[in-house]
């Protein structure tokens, strides 16, 4: 016997979870929003989104099998993290509030398959196992969909899940199983309604239109996803936002009585919720791993990590500090994040 949707919420919330949701995987509905999502451009030059489309479409193609989504989410905004007052200093660097702590697709993978196991524990003797799978942002995987779908929130004018008494400030992660769990027939309704706060307060305007976002004019595509130069005419709407960018769910009602976590892996490491910016732009490369060392910010590298910080740096005050530490980089900077270190020296009105 399957446990019942109460014995599966009850462990799910033993392991950290604070809601689960069981959908089926027929996504026909979003397959147009998605094609024109990626026909539009938008997706920049995150081509493993186009790769792997129909799998991501159809989770039967992904795991065969699959009939159902185990669809899990988890709080991660650690309290104290002082998010505006950060984003106000322009002498520190802001962090997206999911990168403080540990890096949370080991978690939430690792604790998916422990829910898996005990729901095979549950099946009485002799009766063959089903199987399971766990996501986590790191497979083909709509989980915003799937998790709307699920009953776990509504997809936001901003693109993100977020729902009446939690907000945004959760991960997604995923149970694909061939297991015929009952789907939740439940459904959120949109709590938008007139609210633009987050098309109106996103930096870059990327939010093209409710639930459609220019990923190429995200700060957190440009600071995490893109490899390469950052347009200039973006770079001083950036701020001190060195990874990532949380504003448009800073800034969104729903959020104002979110609940933090309590959950020590996303406790913020190494005061990453309120650096200077000139001591992290001075880490030596083998600074920076171990500073993200089990933390999300990895996605980045070395020089990504400069590229940034050299474009918060020419946004902040032009103090010497700042002055010297840019000029310190420049001759052994790579020609990307030099550009960058010019750009900067040229915005504080100092020469190379
Ligand atoms: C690629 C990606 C990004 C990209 C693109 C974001 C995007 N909106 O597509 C970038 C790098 C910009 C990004 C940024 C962020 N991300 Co991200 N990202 C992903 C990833 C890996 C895939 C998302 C995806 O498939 N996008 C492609 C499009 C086609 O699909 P979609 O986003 O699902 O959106 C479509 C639907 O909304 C659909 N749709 C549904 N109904 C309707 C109705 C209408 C009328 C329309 C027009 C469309 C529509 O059409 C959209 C296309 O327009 C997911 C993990 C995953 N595997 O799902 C995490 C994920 C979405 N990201 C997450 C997070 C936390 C973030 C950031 C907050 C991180 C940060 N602080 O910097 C920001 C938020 C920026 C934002 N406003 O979206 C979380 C979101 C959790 C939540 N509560 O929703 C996820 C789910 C990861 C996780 N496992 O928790 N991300
Ligand atoms: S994360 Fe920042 S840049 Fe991206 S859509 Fe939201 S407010 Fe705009």
């Amino acid at each position: 016997m399957l446990p019942t949707r109460r014995e599966l919420l009850e462990w799910a919330q033993e392991l950290g979870f604070q809601d689960i949701g069981i959908s089926n995987v027929d996504l026909s509905d979003q397959a147009p929003h998605v094609r024109a999502w990626l026909a539009a451009g938008f997706a920049g030059d995150m081509g493993y989104l186009t790769r792997n489309l129909e799998k991501r479409l159809h989770p039967e193609l992904l795991e065969p099998g699959t009939c159902r989504v185990i669809s899990a989410r988890m709080n991660y905004l650690a309290a104290d993290t002082r998010p505006l007052r950060v984003l106000h200093d322009a002498s520190r660097g802001y962090v997206s509030r999911y990168a403080l702590g540990r890096d949370y697709h080991k978690v939430l993978r690792r604790r998916l398959a422990r829910l898996a196991e005990r729901i095979n524990r549950h099946l009485p003797a002799g009766q063959p196992a089903y199987r399971y799978r766990a996501f986590t942002d790191s497979a083909p995987v709509l989980e915003k969909a799937l998790g709307e779908k699920a009953g776990l929130g509504w997809i936001g004018k901003h693109t993100l899940l977020l729902n009446r008494s939690a907000g945004s400030w959760f991960f997604l992660g995923e149970i694909y199983t061939n297991a015929p769990f009952p789907v939740d027939g439940k459904s959120v309704d949109d709590g938008c309604g007139k609210c633009n706060a987050c098309i109106t307060v996103c930096p870059t305007d990327a939010i093209v239109g409710p639930q459609t976002l220019d990923a190429r004019r995200c700060i957190s595509y440009l600071t995490i996803e893109h490899k390469g130069a950052i347009p200039e005419a973006l770079r001083p709407a950036m701020g001190n936002r060195i990874y990532g960018c949380d504003d448009c769910q800073l800034y969104c009602p729903w959020n104002r009585a979110a609940p933090t976590t309590g959950e020590p892996d996303y406790a913020a490491r190494h005061n990453l919720d309120n650096p200077a910016l000139v001591e992290l732009f001075e880490l030596t490369e083998q600074e920076f791993l171990k500073l993200t060392e089990g933390s999300a910010i990895r996605r980045i590298n070395y020089e990504q990590w400069q590229r940034n910080l050299a474009v918060a740096l020419g946004n902040g005050p032009a103090d010497a500090a700042a002055i010297q530490a840019l000029r310190r980089r420049l001759p052994a900077a790579s020609a990307m994040v030099a550009e960058h270190i010019r750009w900067a020296l040229a915005q504080l009105q100092a020469t190379p």
